[in-house]
């Protein structure tokens, strides 16, 4: 499929506290792949040695002082080292690039949860990304509360994980609002179901992604 290297697709995951993105994206990975395609899969906060530093300063819990102006640019130095040197070589590369969270969980977190203006994430966007935009963006959905049952039942909790159930009904929100307007982008996924469930649905978005870039 990648033969001609022409750019790859550039799908990234997001969801609220304990939807289910790590379960769900090894799936995603794997069925892609089974198509043949060449994948990438990385993370943000992350997926440089750089950004893999930085996320650990974001999710440190005993920087519970960091204002949400630091936090922002955090997050987007991070994006800046990721863009150039993973997710723009790779989908120049033909490789499809399979994002765990991006610029959406900053309108998100830091928009709807820390109630920065949209429009200051905005400028930040653009001067970053220039004109880099997911292609696809499947957004695992659920209940906050049924989330955070499920994420209680992991280890320690980090910097944001301590939030309160009002912050994370915020961040839904925010992402909710965001699929509303960018509905050709947006996948949603109802992840409140049992994971068998949840990956039918998951297996029918991902074959009309793969249909339509091979049409
Ligand atoms: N952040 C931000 O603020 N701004 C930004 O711009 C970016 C990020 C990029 C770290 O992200 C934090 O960074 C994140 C937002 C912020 N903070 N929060 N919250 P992360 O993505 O690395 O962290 P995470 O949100 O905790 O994601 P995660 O580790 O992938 O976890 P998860 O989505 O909560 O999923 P899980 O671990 O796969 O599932 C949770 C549990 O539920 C687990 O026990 C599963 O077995 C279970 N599970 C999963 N699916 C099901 C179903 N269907 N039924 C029943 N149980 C299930």
């Amino acid at each position: 499929m990648n033969s001609r290297a022409e750019r790859g697709r550039f799908i990234t995951v997001e969801g609220t506290e304990g939807v289910g993105k790590s379960s769900n994206i090894a799936f995603i990975r794997e069925r892609l792949q089974q198509a043949g395609i060449d994948v990438v899969a990385t993370r943000e906060p992350g997926g440089t040695k750089l950004g893999e530093e930085v996320r650990e300063l974001l999710l440190d819990h005993r920087h519970n002082e960091m204002s949400s102006d630091a936090e922002l640019l955090l997050m987007f130095a991070a994006r800046a080292q990721h863009i150039e040197q993973v997710i723009l070589p790779a989908l120049s590369n033909g490789q499809w690039v399979l994002c765990d969270r991006f610029t959406d969980a900053t309108y998100a977190y830091q928009g709807g949860g820390r109630g920065i203006l949209f429009e200051r994430i905005a400028t930040l966007e653009q001067w970053v990304q220039g004109t880099l935009r997911p292609d696809y963006t499947v957004l695992l959905d659920l209940p906050v509360e049924i989330g955070l049952a499920r994420a209680s039942e992991r280890g320690v909790a980090d910097r944001f994980e301590k939030e309160q159930q009002t912050f994370f009904e915020q961040v839904r929100s925010a992402y909710l609002a965001q699929a509303e307007s960018a509905p050709e982008r947006y996948r949603i996924i109802d992840a409140s179901c049992p994971l068998d469930e949840v990956q039918q649905q998951l297996g029918a978005v991902l074959q009309t992604i793969i249909n339509e870039a091979v049409a």
